[in-house]
């Protein structure tokens, strides 16, 4: 009833962002009943106040193609909230990309970025220009116009942007190198940059692995471990590649993995080798997932979605709304036990009720993968401090600091010995944004 009301207000304001409001609708229902058992929320609107943006930056974005053709897109940032740190999250360069989209993902991110521990607010930014199919030079020539206009409203201590969905190593540099000439300054305003510039050792493997390690201390509260357990893993970019890779190193096996066109099916497991072979495809040749298929003889199943091949584990690791109700029907109907977010939001809200009312091991991305902007916050304190940690140090922090995270669902989320990650994450998250905003009075 409370949350249908709430919910109301924010569609009437927010009309036609879907995505956005099934965001706010997931933390809402987690959050709305534990704000009574406080007085201190009483009266202050303070969700309200959290699910409005600081800002919103929009700009035009024009760049020349290989053909001499004068092309238009549209850039993005929302400033989310900085009430515990500059404003930190990534950028996501896809046809798909609209407001809705990245208020969903700037507000999971301010969350996220809460669960961290690391003093950093939420932002999330991006383009509907599609890097598939264009050259170097054009997606070049796109970043440098991009990174013009943006340059004027990001710095290392206002808002850090990163990688997302089409934006890896090569377009972050495009971008870092453009801010650098602007301000004739190099300081670490973008993450994810090349390691001789200032990029973090294990930022590229972070969100993979950390999604890895949380499934790791959620097996462990089950006295489970990952070794023998058969597993899928969706999408084949930066997350997917990292998750397949850290699996593979604890024992398990992996059996499918996809891109937007179709799922492969490999029932022997992917090995090392085959992961080499995949990370040159995704990354340097910008490649179909159906040449795996045809290199190493097993099945392609285009515009199908992996959830149908049997399983123990799932991991989520493309886009959102991937897993919907029925394909979550079908993963519980398998026998999966355990599913973790490598994406952002992408079992759709039917989903995630089914996994709760199963009782698995489900965790939400604002949990399950937030390793990624973590290892970010660490790029941050190396640039400040002008050192570079080793990847032994690094991928120490990223284990304790996912093991902090899983901490923190259990503080808000254990219920009867079950836990309750969704809850968990959302209430963790929202205490302590909330703690800063009030403290800050009506901000
Ligand atoms: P990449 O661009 O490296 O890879 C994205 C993968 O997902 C590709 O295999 C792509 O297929 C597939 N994909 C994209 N859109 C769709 C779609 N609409 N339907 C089906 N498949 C799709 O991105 P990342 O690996 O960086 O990001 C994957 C997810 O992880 C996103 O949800 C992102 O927000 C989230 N994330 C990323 C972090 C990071 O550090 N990079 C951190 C935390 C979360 P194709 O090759 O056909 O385009
Ligand atoms: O969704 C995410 O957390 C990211 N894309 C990473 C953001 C970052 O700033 O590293």
């Amino acid at each position: 009833m409370e949350l249908d009301h709430f919910m109301k207000g924010c569609i009437r304001r927010n009309p036609g962002q879907k995505e956005f409001h099934q965001a706010v609708e997931e933390v809402a229902a987690s959050v709305l009943p534990f704000m009574k058992s406080d007085k201190k929320y009483k009266g202050v609107n303070i969700l309200e106040r959290m699910t409005e943006p600081d800002r919103i930056l929009i700009f035009r974005v024009c760049w020349e193609d290989d053909n001499g053709n004068v092309r238009t897109n549209r850039g993005f940032r929302v400033q989310f909230n900085n009430a515990i740190g500059p404003y930190k999250g990534g950028l996501r360069f896809n046809r798909s990309v609209n407001l809705s989209i990245l208020k969903f993902l700037g507000f999971e991110q301010t969350f996220k970025n809460a669960l961290t521990t690391l003093p950093m607010g939420g932002a999330k930014g991006g383009s509907n220009f599609n890097p598939r199919g264009k050259s170097d030079r054009e997606v070049m020539r796109f970043c440098q116009s991009f990174m013009t206009e943006l340059y004027r409203h990001i710095g290392p201590n206002i808002d850090i942007p990163a990688g997302d969905i089409g934006c890896g190593a090569r377009e972050v540099s495009y971008l870092f190198g453009q801010y650098k000439r602007l301000r004739n300054e190099f300081v670490g305003t973008l993450t994810g940059k090349g390691l001789s510039f200032g990029g973090s050792p294990i930022r590229t493997e972070a969100t993979g692995y950390g999604s890895v390690y949380f499934a790791r201390e959620m097996l462990a509260t089950k006295g489970e471990s990952i070794e023998g357990k058969t597993c899928l893993v969706s999408g084949s970019g930066n997350v997917a590649q990292f998750t397949i890779q850290k699996l593979i190193d604890l024992g398990a096996k992996v059996v499918a993995l996809s891109d937007s066109s179709g799922y492969v099916h490999d029932p022997k497991g992917i090995t090392h080798e085959k992961l080499e072979y995949i990370i040159d495809l995704k990354t340097n040749r910008h490649g179909r997932i159906k040449e795996f298929a045809d290199e190493f003889g097993c099945t392609y199943h285009p515009g199908k979605k992996l959830w149908e091949v049997p399983c123990d584990m799932a991991f989520p690791s493309a886009t959102q709304n991937e897993i919907t109700e029925e394909d979550a029907q079908q993963l519980l109907k398998n026998g999966c036990m355990l599913v973790s977010e490598g994406a952002n939001m992408p079992t759709s809200i039917a989903g995630v009720h089914l996994f709760q009312d199963a009782k698995i091991l489900y965790a939400p991305g604002k949990a399950s993968n937030a390793g990624g902007v973590a290892i970010s916050g660490l790029e941050m304190t190396q640039n400040s401090i002008r050192m570079t940690w080793s990847r032994e140090e690094v991928d120490t922090k990223l284990q304790e600091i996912m093991k902090n995270i899983h901490a923190q669902c259990v503080e808000y989320g254990q219920k009867k010995g079950h836990i309750d990650y969704v809850k968990g994450s959302n209430i963790a998250g929202f205490v302590k944004v909330s703690d800063a905003m009030l403290a800050y009075g009506i901000v």
